[in-house]
């Protein structure tokens, strides 16, 4: 196994320095499966990049070819913010990329997606110098493909405490994201009440929420419930527009 020296460290600090100037933070989720062509991959990160969106999240749980993903990643290099991986399984990593959301599935029943892939994965991301952002991804609610790909238990909208279980046992193995899924294209985003009492209790630990947000108003109350960042995918399919409206919700103090 080839062993590259690893970028470690720069985009961690980017986020984390935005976060500790007091800073809320969006993502915008680009699936490759779903990228049309280039041009209209060009298009809609030109809009999220114009409205402040802090990076790109590239990934997908059905479709995913590591061809596809370089595409994508390449293209959206020209926007000059980092693009992070957001793997679905072991074909979800590209070497152009920045930085990868290194993750495991914690509630997941099958190890493949606890540490199975994440093995198949390492080596992949350490040939390639990746900086890994070690993240526990935590199912909630409809889960969506993610949840259904990824085998996993989803927790109850109205389970908050069993979350705040799951963001505890990351914190304590010593991941450093926790990512809070409701799944892309759910119904309801994680609502706000769940959000609060899994912040009440992280220590440092930094929190991610996505899926279903599709307005300022539920972007706003999960940033005041205690996420750090949030993510959103589809709106920039569907209405480019409110991915505007959230962005500049979310970063009005
Ligand atoms: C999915 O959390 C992301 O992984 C984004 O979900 O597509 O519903 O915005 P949406």
């Amino acid at each position: 196994m080839r062993k590259v020296r690893r970028r470690v460290g720069r985009v961690n600090n980017y986020i984390q320095g935005k976060i500790e100037s007091g800073e809320a933070l969006h993502f915008t989720l680009i699936d490759p499966d779903k990228v049309e062509n280039e041009e209209w991959l060009r298009k809609v990160a030109s809009i999220a990049a114009n409205a402040g969106t802090d990076a790109f999240l590239v990934g997908g749980s059905i479709g995913v070819s590591e061809s596809d993903v370089d595409a994508t990643v390449k293209v959206l290099k020209e926007f000059k913010l980092p693009v992070i991986l957001f793997p679905g399984n072991v074909t979800g990593i590209s070497r152009f990329a920045d930085a990868i959301l290194f993750m495991s599935l914690l509630n997941s029943d099958d190890p493949y997606f606890i540490i199975g892939a994440q093995v198949l994965g390492a080596p992949i991301v350490v040939k390639y110098g990746l900086e890994a952002l070690p993240t526990a991804y935590i199912i909630v609610g409809y889960g969506g493909a993610a949840g259904y790909v990824g085998r996993a238990r989803p927790i109850p909208y109205d389970k908050p405490e069993v979350g705040a279980a799951y963001v505890m046992t990351a914190e304590l193995l010593g991941m450093k994201y926790a990512y809070l899924e409701a799944g892309s294209g759910a119904p309801k985003p994680i609502p706000p009440e769940f959000v609060k009492t899994v912040a009440k209790y992280r220590n440092r630990i930094t929190l991610i929420v996505g899926g279903g947000i599709r307005s300022k108003e539920q972007a706003r109350e999960l940033i005041k419930a205690g996420a750090n960042i949030i993510v959103t995918g589809t709106l920039i399919e569907k209405n480019p527009a409110k991915v505007t409206d959230i962005i500049a919700a979310i970063k009005r103090k």
